[in-house]
């Protein structure tokens, strides 16, 4: 079976290097000439456990990589999906785009499988549509992605997939396909199943988030320790509330619950609410940063210091994160641009970055945490001294201010 993976992106090269890995022959295709010329010399594009090792085995096993598509049996689209900030609706043009180059280049019998998360009814209403209107005859499948980034390679492995296809034929091929690699239990279903349960996955985590968050703001009012709270009352075998924070960010979470906002805008009213909770987490910590300033006369907002860029936790990837979100809101307000450091960020993306932590502390009279990479994790002490607003509850920084 011969494979061609298009989009080498978070989700499309870790698939590609997988597949590759375990014997299948496999080529990955992005537009970007830049990411295929940096895998061709030997470089990943991004951090993530684990993946370098699993690209060592990848190009062992002649894994390709290149800005061409080629004939293959089976396709990948694994390109992005983001949401029309207007409407709120998917945006399916990547896919789309991808879609109509395959088609360009495959044979009759092809398969293309999308993995993209789109909404329920997207490829019927914009993808199937293309495939009727073109002379090569392929077959559609719908595998979404599920794997978190900081634990993509195990959860490649380890988690179950969705496939979802017109006949069962199709959907048995991408079954050997995925299972080549993947441990978990392999689910075949029709595509509008495999599109809602996807988002469905994601807007679930935003809303028990936003709940999480609901909560931060009610006992910070009341004068209650959330954690602890929350704490206890996971001990109930019913109850799992996940952790507030300074936001939601990422290209998934944050993204996918739109989706059902703007198709389905007068059912989705719950839905709609926890993204705005969410969305209004880094204005939340904002104020709280002002507030504590203010209490200790301190006035100069520039002396105020960012702690992580990135959307989460040991991951290099800031898109939609709650710092960049915070300092949009901070620019918008005409405070001065606070100090920002981040390990994992190395290029510098905002004002006042700073590249060690060295210099970041020396700038600032309230370092704010909002993410709770593992530097600071394992080395709590790092902030020794400081004056200290934690969003993300690390330990060691008990006497930190908090939400
Ligand atoms: N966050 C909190 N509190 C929590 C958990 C997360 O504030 O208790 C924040 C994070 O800091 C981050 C955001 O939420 O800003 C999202 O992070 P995440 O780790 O919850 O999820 P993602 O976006 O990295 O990956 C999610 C995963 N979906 C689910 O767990 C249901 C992953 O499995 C999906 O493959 C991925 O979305 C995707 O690509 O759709």
């Amino acid at each position: 079976m011969k494979v061609c993976v298009v989009g080498l992106g978070y989700i499309g090269l870790p698939t590609a290097l997988m597949l590759a890995a375990h014997g299948v022959d496999v080529t990955g295709v992005d537009y970007n000439p830049k990411v295929v010329e940096s895998l061709n010399a030997g470089k990943v594009t991004f951090e993530e456990k684990g993946l370098d090792e699993l690209f060592q085995q990848a190009t062992h096993r002649g894994v390709h990589f290149s800005s061409a598509y080629i004939s293959a049996d089976v396709y990948i689209v694994a390109v992005a999906t983001p949401y029309d900030p207007q409407t709120k609706k998917v945006d399916a043009s990547y896919v789309e785009a991808a879609v109509e180059n395959v088609l360009d280049h495959c044979e009759d019998g092809a398969i293309i499988v999308v993995e993209s998360t789109v909404s329920p009814g997207t490829i019927d209403r914009c993808i199937r549509p293309r495939l009727e209107g073109h002379h090569r005859k392929a077959h559609l499948v719908h595998a979404p992605e599920r794997i978190i980034p900081g634990n993509m390679v195990y959860e490649l492995v380890h988690n179950s997939r969705t496939i979802g296809a017109d006949d069962l034929p199709t959907a048995e091929k991408v079954k050997t396909m995925y299972a080549s690699f993947c441990e978990g239990q392999i689910v075949i279903t029709d595509i509008r199943t495999a599109e809602m349960s996807k988002v469905v996955e994601n807007t679930y985590r935003d809303v028990n988030i936003a709940f999480a968050n609901e909560l931060a703001k009610i006992c910070r009012d009341g004068g209650m320790d959330v954690y602890e709270i929350i704490r206890i009352a996971n001990l109930h075998p019913r109850v799992n509330i996940l952790s507030p924070g300074p936001g939601v960010g990422g290209h998934c979470i944050s993204v996918d619950p739109w989706f059902l906002v703007g198709d389905y805008p007068v059912e989705a009213q719950l839905i709609r609410t926890a993204r705005e909770i969410n969305d209004g987490m880094p204005a939340f910590v904002l104020d709280r940063a002002l507030a504590i300033m203010q209490s200790r006369g301190l006035m100069d907002f520039s002396r105020v210091g960012l702690y992580g860029l990135t959307y989460k936790e040991n991951v290099d990837d800031t898109r939609e994160s709650p710092t960049l979100q915070m300092l949009a809101t901070i620019k918008a307000r005409g405070l001065s641009a606070p100090q920002v450091y981040d390990p994992f960020v190395k290029t510098t993306l905002v004002d006042h970055q700073h590249q060690t932590l060295e210099s970041f502390l020396a700038q600032c009279d309230l370092v704010v945490v909002m993410v709770g990479h593992t530097q600071l994790r394992d080395d709590p002490a790092l902030l020794a001294g400081k004056l200290v607003l934690d969003t993300r509850h690390l330990p060691g920084l008990e006497g930190a201010e908090r939400l």
